[in-house]
Parts: structure tokens; sequence; C-alpha cells
């Protein structure tokens, strides 16, 4: 049973105990029966607030009927008149001449019909799947205020990959998680299957998430022993009436490790037999496997290079293994090596550029959305555009490494949007959302995957706000051109209720604070600043990690003259991987966007940004704009505390508290740190930091969670 039934079935005691009290003439006076229970936040965006034995019929016969007809007689109002799902081969649909060509296997229509003389709510697609995507649709139009007299929908998704990339690790830690612990409960499965794991599939299929890797792509080769493939079995088996498909990472010295082969080499036929081996039997026990996602060559991970080999090779030897069950490899591009003098930003482009066109038919090429690594701001990666042979999938981090975890209010809706509208320049209209959506390339594989933030929490995220982070990762997936504001108001009605003020002020919330997180943690374009290992926290005068791209001064360079990484001709020269009317706006400090100067140009201290200010004065200013945003956020939830449960609530407003404090500490840390160097004095009428630079400096955090071990 899920919370929201929990719930109701409580509501509908409290109501029948009101009854009573009211009839004794009691009201008035009498204490409640059951006190309301607490809303943990459970339910997510999936609380049906009229639920009711609507009449939902199905025509045809499968689990994914069943689940999207169980789904809205769950959500529907009792007064929902008659919801028919069919398919859109049925022939009692040919008289409607639906156009469904256009919605592919995955797209749905829902709309008002007349089907055997009686007017109905259609839901139908052509497939189940797309039935499913179309009774969820339905439920978000009903909770967004729609209403179903007038429902008319018509949608299919932008990309055929929509994937959650759980960096969950067999001992139940997750890497960079901060919600608790892994939701697989690897030690009891397959046998326990946990309630939870279809929860997680209805909320994950409601915003149309069609795959999820189970294990961290720093993988261990045990994933791929017989005991764990039963395990992954056993969860595709719950997930898959919900149109979800499991996929692994795989470790690719995996042949050495597990066959014992004496060489993991993609050009040894013995380790492509191995791996040829190796996937018939995943697809035995799990006949829809997706396929392999892979981290190569990348942060001590085992790859094709080890033997002199290249990312194509290693990816086309998994392809060919997986390509005769219909499975795909997501190869990432995020690698970078220690022995590599070159700016850390150019390593993956000047990897992979020239393997364009060369990868199998069943691989995409999995890109971050920036150069370095999720950072709170961050320019598109130069290889979006510049491999137009090449499928791309764009990599999302959801779960919060940089922009403080599950306990800051940080929506992404702002950042997703921002990458996928960039212009990359290469070709006319080109934008990294067209660029992964495949447009005007030969029909080929295309995707979108997330780092989830996903645990064990009771509230799935870690915060109510965190959950945003995963629904518009799905929607965006789905649909890149809906837009994050758009986004944030449906998901504040279905989690919150569709009160307008409430929804306004809610996405107002969500909407500053992006750029919040960005001036409080360094605004301008810099980057990496974050204290070591775990990530957080202020770390700006880190100079000590073995490798020089792990410490911060690699990434800000400043010193007592100025601040930034000069990636112009004069610098590394980064900017020639964009293209030339791009790299010509980069060149030139005076045209870059001030939200990028410091990523791209090293400048004096003293040197005049647009604003007028000098950058000292306007790195200050950013600093607390960040902080007082952040205040905002905490008076605005205040408003709110009428209009939200107190669970949700007051854990919200704790974590706004935290924040408050923290935004302060990454100012006043920075600013004494850049103020060691600069020996400049603040700006008139600065609040100086609380705090000498040592004491910023002795914090410290050893046991910060999701911090690999
Ligand atoms: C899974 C960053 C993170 C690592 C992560 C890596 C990656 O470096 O800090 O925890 O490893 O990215 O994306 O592979």
């Amino acid at each position: 049973m899920v919370a929201e039934e929990r719930w109701e079935d409580a509501m509908k005691v409290r109501a029948v105990a009101g009854a009573i009290a009211l009839l004794l003439g009691l009201f008035a006076s009498a204490p409640p029966i059951t006190a309301a229970p607490v809303d943990d936040g459970y339910a997510l965006w999936l609380r049906y607030v009229s639920a009711g034995n609507a009449a939902v019929e199905t025509r045809g016969d499968s689990p994914t009927l069943a689940v999207a007809r169980d789904e809205l007689r769950r959500g529907l109002p009792g007064t929902a008149g008659p919801v028919v799902l069919a398919r859109a081969s049925d022939a009692a649909l040919a008289p409607l001449r639906l156009r469904t060509t256009s919605l592919g296997d995955e797209g749905y229509i829902v709309r008002r019909a007349t089907i055997g003389g009686r007017m109905v709510t259609l839901v139908t697609g052509n497939s189940d799947r797309g039935i499913l995507y179309g009774a969820f649709a339905l439920l978000r139009h009903l909770g967004t205020g729609g209403s179903i007299e007038r429902v008319d929908l018509a949608s299919a998704p932008a990309v055929r990959l929509r994937l959650l990339n759980h960096w969950d690790n067999l001992d139940g830690q997750v890497e960079r998680g901060y919600a608790g612990r892994s939701l697989w409960d690897w030690w009891n499965l397959p046998d326990v299957k946990d309630p939870r794991y279809v929860d997680y599939a209805r909320a994950n299929a409601s915003i149309g998430i069609n795959g999820t890797v189970l294990n961290n792509v720093n993988a261990r080769a045990e994933s791929l022993t017989p005991f764990y493939i039963a395990k992954a079995a056993a969860l595709a088996d719950v997930f898959r009436p919900y149109g979800i498909k499991v996929y692994l990472s795989a470790r690719f010295s995996a042949p050495v490790e597990l066959g014992g082969l004496k060489s993991a080499d993609p050009r040894d036929p013995e380790a492509a037999a191995w791996w040829k081996a190796k996937a018939d039997e995943i697809y035995r026990a799990i006949p829809d496997f997706g396929g392999f996602l892979v981290k190569a060559n990348s942060e001590g991970q085992p790859g094709p290079r080890d033997y002199g080999a290249t990312h194509v090779d290693g990816a086309n030897m998994l392809a060919g293994a997986v390509k005769p069950h219909g499975g795909v490899v997501m190869w990432r591009a995020f690698v970078y090596a220690d022995t590599d003098p070159e700016d850390r930003a150019k390593q993956a482009y000047i990897e992979f550029k020239p393997l364009d066109g060369k990868f199998a038919d069943n691989v995409i090429v999995q890109v971050k959305n920036g150069a370095i690594d999720f950072q709170p701001r961050e320019p598109f990666h130069p290889l979006f555009g510049a491999m137009p042979a090449t499928p791309l999938m764009m990599e999302f981090q959801i779960t919060k490494e940089y922009l403080g975890f599950a306990s800051h209010l940080v929506y992404l809706g702002p950042l997703f949007e921002e990458v996928l509208d960039a212009r990359t320049g290469r070709r006319v209209g080109e934008t990294v959302s067209s660029v992964i959506t495949g447009e005007g390339a030969r029909p080929r594989l295309t995707g979108m995957a997330g780092v989830a933030n996903i645990g064990d929490a009771r509230d799935w995220t870690g915060s109510t706000f965190n959950q945003a982070n995963w629904y518009v990762f799905g929607r965006m997936a789905w649909d890149p051109g809906l837009g994050a504001e758009a986004i944030a108001r449906e998901w504040a009605a279905q989690t919150f209720g569709n009160d307008p003020a409430l929804i306004d002020r809610v996405t107002r919330m969500m909407i500053a604070s992006r750029e919040a997180v960005v001036d409080y943690t360094g605004a301008l374009g810099l980057a990496h600043l974050f204290a070591t290992g775990h990530h957080y926290g202020p770390g700006p005068w880190i100079a000590d990690l073995k490798r020089p791209e792990w410490n911060p001064v690699y990434y800000h360079r400043a010193d007592r003259n100025g601040i930034g990484f000069d990636r112009t001709r004069s610098g590394s020269n980064a900017i020639s991987q964009y293209a030339p009317s791009i790299a010509r706006i980069y060149a030139d400090p005076g045209k870059t966007p001030l939200e990028e100067l410091l990523w791209f140009h090293h400048l004096p201290w003293t040197y005049r940004v647009s604003t007028g200010r000098t950058l000292w004065a306007e790195l200050v200013w950013r600093y607390d704009r960040g902080v007082a945003t952040v205040g905002d956020l905490r008076r605005q939830w205040s408003t709110l505390k009428p209009k939200v449960d107190a669970g949700r609530w007051e854990k919200q407003a704790a974590l706004l508290r935290v924040q408050e404090r923290e935004a302060i500490w990454w100012r006043d840390a920075s600013i004494a740190y850049w103020m060691s160097l600069n020996q400049l004095p603040l700006p008139d009428g600065v609040r100086p930091p609380e705090h000498d630079l040592e004491w910023y400096k002795a914090q410290s955090f050893p046991f910060a969670p999701g911090n690999p071990h």
C-alpha cells in the first residue's frame, strides 16, 4: 500500500469520526480521534486528490494495459465517466480516423470520442506503452487543473532512450547519493521484491522514463555474475509492465576478472566471445535487457586503451555481443587522463571527435552536459554538434553532487534548459537539443540519461524539492521543448495542490534557486571550487591533490593580479573546439556572456565587466546576491506554511535554514580566500567574512554522504 492510499484511508477514518462527533453535538470540543498523519513525501507527484471508482475499460489484455487501467482507477474521480484504453489498431477506432503514425511506438492520444455510440474518454497509442503514457498524461492533465470534458492531448517522445543512471554499488552505498542507501536490496533479491519497486516504476512511467541502469558506472565485475543477473532479472520483471527496461554498467575488464582470460583486449577474439556468451546469458534471464553502459579509461576504470585499442574497438565489440538481441551500448565520453597535460576541458573532444562515424549503429556516445563535471554552470560540451555522424546522448546529473547535495533547494530545470537550448553554431538553427533528438539526421539512436537522485529515503530524494529534479528530467527527456518553468508549475500543482497563488510562489522559488547556487558557490564562470572528495562546501584554496585537475586552483588560476582559466588562443585554446561562430564570441571577454567569463578568460581583478563594476566587485556582488536569494527562498517558504502540510513544510523549512547558513559559509570562505590573494579591500558597505581564512580551511566533513569508498 502506498502512502497516498494510507493517507486516503486515514482521511476516511477522520471523516467518519468527524461525522459521528457532529451527530453527537460534540464537534467543537471533541479531541481528534486520530492525529493527522504526517505527509512524508512518499507519494511524490502521484497524489491523486479525488480517487473514486471511475469506469475504466481496457480493450485488449496485457500487463501494461492492466497497470494503466489500475492507475486510472486509482486516480480518476468517480465522476470521470467511461474511459476506454484501446490500441490504435483496434477496429472500433477506425471510424475516428486518428493520425497515429507520428506517435511512433510510445506516443499517445487522449481525447473525447464516440465509440460504439457512447461518448468516452479515449486513451490510445500504437502500443500498450503508449497507452500507459497516455493514462499518466490524463492524470497529469487533471492534476494540473484540466477538465476531462475538454481533454485533447497528443504527444510522442523526442528521444528513444530516457534513462536513469543509478550510481548504486552492490553493497548498498550510492556514489554521489544523498537520499539514503540504494533502493535495490541486492542481498534479498531476487526473492524479496520490495513493493517500493512498483512505486518506483509508476513514478518513472508517469514522466516517461523507459530505462534504468541499475549499477554504478564505476562498476564491479560481480554485477555480471549469474548471482546478480538473477537479481537484475527480478527487477526487470517488476519494471516490465511499466515500459521500463533494465540496463547494466559493464566493467570492461570483466572477461579477465570473471572469465579468467589473460586479456580484455577488444580485438582479442576470446574476449569478444566471452562478452557474446555473457550477453546471451543475460538475455536468457532478461529477454528485453536494454544493454550496457560503459565508463572506460576514465578515473582509473579499465578500458580498451589499456591494450592500445580505441574507444571504437571497445564499444563496437560490446555492441556486437548485444546486437542479435536488440541491445545497445552507451559508451561514455567522460574521459580525462592524469598523464595528459592538456586542459581537462579539452580531453574528451580530442579523444572522441576523430572517432566520429566509426561506432556501430547500436552504440550511442553518452556525453555530460559540460566538458568538466556537472558544475552549477558549465558551457555546453563542445562535442555536441561536433560529431554529426555519431548518435550522442545527453548525460545530466540529477543528484546534486556540486549543488549542495540533497540539502539545498536547487531546481535543475533552468540548468537543463540552458544546455538544451544552447546553439552549437555548427549548422543553421542547430541546438544541443536538436543534436540529441537527432533532428535532421537519419533515423538513429537518441537518448538522455540522468544520474539518479533516488535512494531509500522515505521521500525518495532527500527533500520534496529534489523530487522536482527527477520529475523535470523525465519530462524534458520526453519533450526538451517543454520549458523549465512550465514543468515547475505542473510539478508544483501535482505535488502541493492546485492553488494558483501557491503554484506561482513555488515556481518562482524554484526558478530563482539555480542562479542562487551559482552565485554563492562561485559565479562568472568559476568552476570546481569544491572541497576534496565529497565536494560539499568550499575549497578554492586546495592545491595539494595528486592530479593537477583535481585541485580547485587548477580551475580558477587566481593570484594577486587576476583570476580565471584562459581558454583562448593565448591559453589552452579550448574555444577552438567550438564552431567558429561560437569560438569568436568566446574569444572576446567583452562578448563572452558574464555567466561564462572566467571559464574562458583570465582577467585582472580590476577588469571592468559589462555591469560597470570591476571583476572583483561583481564577484562579491554575486556572492551577496546568492545569499540574499536563499534568504528570500526562506521567506517565501514561510508564507506557504498555511498551504502546505506540516510534514513536508517543516522539513523543507529546516533545509532552507541549512542552505542559508551554508550559502553564507560559501560566500565568506570564498571571499576570505580571494582577498588573501588579491589583497583588495571589499567594496564599500560589503560585510567582511565572519571568520579568517584559516578557520574555513580547518573545516572538515569526514563522513559526508555519497563519497566513494
Ligand atoms: C561515478 C565525477 C564524480 C564521480 C563519478 C564520475 C563519473 O568525477 O565525482 O563520483 O563517478 O564523475 O561521472 O564517472
